[in-house]
């Protein structure tokens, strides 16, 4: 190929060849390059398809005759959205303009807590891109679509071998004029830990920078003093800050008056001083009942005043009419998804509200024909991940005891099995609710639900009850992660964790009650960056930085493989869990505009190496790869 190269190039055929031209010309060896993300691309193929991908194996398969995954072609030019405004006029003209609307707000949420909370966050960029201008075109009245954060950024990493800030870029680039949406778990970062304050503004101003426009951040506890530096972050940045509370308990539940009306207010106007321009609602669990809604949202409305974006999950079945009941009350913006990824521990069915408030005062102002044929497309899209659905069959009101969040509830049931604790599953449940009161009756969204999770689990394996737990004569080995959080590592709870279950578990060792980033000290980004740069050899760009400061470990097995198998993300999330089968063709599109043709032809018996040699024609032209037969 070098030579091929060199005899066309036109500095050559002139005659005016030295040695200096072929040091001093780049092009020439750019080729071989391109050529190398190609082999890199088939020899990714090659191995899934002889060895399949360790994340499938075993799992139920997509429907063997694939739907098209066609995006709903443009209706119109993208129509000014609340992006517009925001880039016009800025976030308090945002807030402004949400407040002033009759109509009900709709954020779609099926590019983040959507897929978060049904195929354990399994969905690859390249089936939201394809249909971000979808959303651009047909759908422009949305409020935002929450397409970041979470649990998002370090399953790219790790499981989708892609890079989560292309993604965003991505998104934004093909949806300019409708916000997008990012989950930020405050000091946690989208982290299971709290990070030293350096490392959380840094990462929520590249967020900005990289394409977030409206920020959601809360904290797994509650606690407004350990939300502060991400808020802040984003009110620097220009951007939306919606500072959100976690809703837990029943406000009409006389037994859980620690989560009463005035907690709820009170924390609300706390997040308004610290600078929100929204009050997020946020029930990750489900558990606002449409009663406990009416009162609530009018309470937040009237003593807090700013506009409220109401977040909840349709667990135990009855997400859109606790959202009519919101919307009845005053509030200003809903979470829903699109109808196809909607439903048990996801967000309430998009289609189903529009559809609900039409011809009422609330009217979504959405194109009902626009949703569905949008939802249409989710739908091809789902299919193609049968191997992450959890089988949850029904919605349950077990969640009114449990309080899992929807992120957690199938991940923790997954976890279980892998125990063998399946058929135990309502023991776990009911462990978890005790695990919550042993702890104090705190928040329980990410981290802090993960480490009731890990607590409840390692209580049903070992046979332990609370008081056994609590026996100061038994010796009881606490997982680390519940260790970390006594230590005070995530914050405190309000009124504190419980004193007696704290000395025991610290064995005496006294608790950090303050801040804990106060005592985390600040990391050297640029040193961080060059040692990195040196150990990876390759240039560190901030987003780089940023996603090795969340995840040292996961960025960095990320970066040994993206060397390995190259641009992976491009490839249609078929072949990327399952490769080709002879006889197969697909396009992949390596850069904007540059597509590979791939065609497998077939693969050789295993030879006395252990290796198969994958044929195939790569735009037209035969290549051969070898791979190991680790069956
Ligand atoms: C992961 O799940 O670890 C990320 C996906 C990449 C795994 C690669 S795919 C080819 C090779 N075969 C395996 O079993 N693992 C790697
Ligand atoms: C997350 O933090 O990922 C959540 O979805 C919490 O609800
Ligand atoms: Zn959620």
């Amino acid at each position: 190929a070098f030579v091929e190269n060199l005899l066309k190039h036109p500095t050559f055929l002139n005659n005016q060849y030295t040695t200096k031209f072929i040091d001093e010309t780049e092009e020439l060896f750019q080729f071989p390059k391109r050529r190398d993300r190609a082999t890199r691309i088939l020899r990714y193929i090659a191995d899934i398809s002889v060895n399949g991908h360790p994340e499938t194996e075993g799992r139920p398969k997509p429907p063997a005759t694939p739907r098209a995954l066609r995006a709903p072609a443009p209706k119109a030019a993208p129509a000014p959205g609340t992006r517009t405004l925001l880039e016009k006029k800025g976030p308090q003209a945002v807030a402004d303009w949400m407040a002033a609307q009759k109509q009900l707000l709709i954020t779609d949420t099926t590019m983040r807590d959507g897929h978060q909370s049904l195929l354990a966050t399994r969905m690859r960029s390249i089936d939201m891109i394809r249909v971000a201008p979808s959303y651009a075109a047909n759908l422009p009245q949305l409020f935002s679509v929450e397409c970041w954060g979470g649990a998002t950024f370090d399953v790219a990493y790790r499981f989708l071998q892609e890079c989560p800030w292309q993604r965003l870029r991505d998104i934004r680039a093909a949806m300019p004029n409708v916000m997008t949406q990012m989950l930020l778990r405050g000091s946690n970062g989208v982290g299971y830990t709290n990070y030293p304050d350096n490392v959380v503004r840094a990462f929520t101003l590249q967020a900005a920078e990289s394409g977030v426009d409206v920020f959601r951040v809360f904290d797994s506890l509650n606690w407004v003093e350990n939300m502060r530096v991400a808020m802040d972050a984003v009110l620097e940045s220009g951007k939306v800050c919606e500072g959100a509370i976690c809703y837990t308990g029943d406000i009409l539940d006389p037994n859980r008056a620690k989560y009463d009306l005035n907690y709820y207010v009170t924390m609300g106007k706390e997040l308004r001083e610290a600078g929100a321009h929204i009050l997020g609602l946020k029930d990750m669990a489900g558990l606002l009942k449409p009663a406990s809604a009416r009162i609530l949202i009018k309470a937040l409305k009237e003593e807090v005043g700013l506009p409220i974006h109401f977040h909840t999950h349709d667990t135990a079945g009855i997400a859109s009419a606790t959202i009519l009941a919101a919307a009845e009350s005053g509030v200003d913006a809903v979470d829903c998804a699109m109808d196809a990824l909607s439903g048990n521990t996801s967000q309430a069915t998009l289609g189903t509200v529009v559809e609900a408030l039409q011809h009422t005062d609330r009217d979504t102002g959405l194109d009902i024909k626009a949703v569905r044929e949008i939802s249409d497309y989710w739908e091809a899209v789902r299919g193609e991940y049968a191997a992450f659905e959890s089988g949850m069959q029904a919605p349950s009101s077990e969640v009114y005891l449990h309080e899992m969040p929807g992120g957690q509830f199938t991940n923790l049931k997954a976890q279980a099995r892998s125990l063998g604790l399946e058929e135990r599953w309502h023991e776990v449940a009911q462990t978890y609710a005790d695990v919550n009161q042993m702890f104090g009756d705190i928040v329980k969204v990410t981290p802090s639900s993960k480490v009731v999770g890990d607590m409840a689990l390692m209580m049903v394996s070992q046979g332990l009850s609370r008081a056994d737990v609590e026996d100061p004569d038994r010796d009881v080995s606490f997982p680390d992660s519940v260790i970390d959080m006594m230590r005070g590592n995530l914050g405190q709870p309000a009124g504190g964790f419980p004193e007696a279950i704290v000395a025991k578990i610290l064995k005496g060792e006294s608790p950090n009650t303050e801040r804990p980033g106060k005592h985390i000290p600040p990391v050297d980004l640029e040193k961080t960056r060059a040692d990195l740069a040196a150990q990876l050899e390759v240039d560190i760009d901030d987003e780089d930085l940023n996603g090795y400061l969340m995840y040292p470990k996961v960025f960095t097995d990320y970066m040994t493989r993206h060397a390995e198998y190259g641009p992976v993300r491009t490839l249609p999330t078929r072949t990327f869990f399952y490769g080709m089968q002879p006889g197969d063709e697909i396009e992949v599109e390596i850069d904007p505009g540059k597509t590979l043709v791939v065609r497998m032809q077939t693969a050789s018996e295993t030879n006395e190496d252990g290796e198969v040699k994958v044929f195939f024609e790569l735009n037209g032209q035969p290549r051969q790869v070898r791979v190991p037969n680790r069956k």
